[in-house]
């Protein structure tokens, strides 16, 4: 079976072609000038890294070879893969925190079928595996089969799920979930939301009624909203970002999907557009893919 790494590798496969293929395409035999530095910038921008990334790469190469430390062509990507890292390397941080009093919330938020509940899944499985109490509250009480669905997650990884009826008031579940995870002395509580609309501002308001409703139970815990990230979405990523960091924040993403996409250069862009911190990656259906996103681990997957 392949390594974590060798599967990262393997899942960046798509956006490494359009990405670092096609700056090979256009580097053959050229020579450092203004052209060379345009298509490059086409290809970052048709790649999905966005206008900042873009023009904070570009500017980058320009300057390194104005003082000439950039004379061969061949030494784009080394430079490309320099700069990348510290792109998303500002956007590291620490799952858990040495002072955090538990339980530890995290409110995992996304449009529809970005990959919340499974996400769900594999982190309570992760982290129940690491020796962790987690709980999951099934606070999606809106779609029908959305608790079943999670429930099975909970069974599988082997957590103890708080849940109550489709169309019940899911503030009231993460409510009695906050005061489940108190009373056991649970480590972390994952949970689960329903897929919104980040254009929708009445359920934006139900995400930050659930929110509200757990710091009530809990006033000392840690409330973390992730958010969970379509790695095939491209740019409007950005704007769900900021859509729903409004609402409830945004303590760190997780990008899904990066499995058969060739957009995963939209993780470049969020990091160095909104300075969010990427937490996990997605790299697959199963329980087992998902890793912790390591800046100079994934530029060297992206650039092998
Ligand atoms: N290839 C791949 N598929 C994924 C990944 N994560 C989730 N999926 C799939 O995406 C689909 C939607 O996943 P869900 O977890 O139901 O998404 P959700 O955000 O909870 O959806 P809603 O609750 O309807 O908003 C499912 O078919 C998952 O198997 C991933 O990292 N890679
Ligand atoms: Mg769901």
């Amino acid at each position: 079976m392949a390594g974590p790494f060798e599967k990262l590798k393997q899942s960046l496969a798509r956006t490494r072609v359009g990405l670092l293929g096609k700056i090979s395409q256009v580097i053959t035999r050229r020579k450092i000038d203004d052209d060379l530095l345009d298509d490059i910038e086409e290809i970052l921008i048709e790649a999905d890294v966005g206008v900042a990334a873009t023009t904070r790469l570009i500017d980058f190469l320009r300057e390194q070879a104005s003082q000439e430390k950039l004379t061969d062509v061949n030494d784009i990507f080394g430079l490309l893969k320099e700069e990348i890292t510290e792109i998303l390397s500002r956007g590291d941080a620490p799952i858990f925190s040495e002072d955090d009093k538990t339980p530890v919330v995290w409110l995992i938020v996304g449009v529809n079928g970005v990959g919340k509940t499974t996400t769900i899944g594999k982190l309570a499985t992760n982290f129940s595996a690491r020796g962790k109490m987690v709980i999951i509250a099934a606070c999606d009480t809106f779609r029908a089969a959305a608790i079943d669905q999670v429930a099975i997650w909970a069974e599988r990884s082997n957590v103890e799920i708080v849940k109550s009826q489709t169309g019940s008031d899911p503030a009231a579940v993460a409510y009695d979930a906050a005061k489940a995870s108190l009373a056991r002395g649970a480590d972390l509580l994952l949970v689960d939301t329903a897929g919104r609309l980040h254009t929708k501002s009445n359920l934006m308001e139900e995400l930050k009624k659930i929110k509200r409703v757990i710091g009530k139970a809990l006033p000392d815990a840690p409330i973390y909203s992730k958010l969970i990230i379509d790695g095939s979405t491209g740019q409007n990523a950005i704007s769900q970002v900021k859509v729903f960091t409004e609402a409830v924040g945004c303590d760190g993403i997780i990008v899904t999907k990066l499995d058969g996409t060739a957009k995963g250069g939209i993780i470049i862009g969020v990091a160095e557009e909104l300075g969010v911190p990427v937490d996990f990656v997605g790299l697959g259906e199963g329980i087992d893919d998902l890793q912790r996103f390591d800046a100079g681990e994934f530029t060297e997957a992206l650039f092998e």
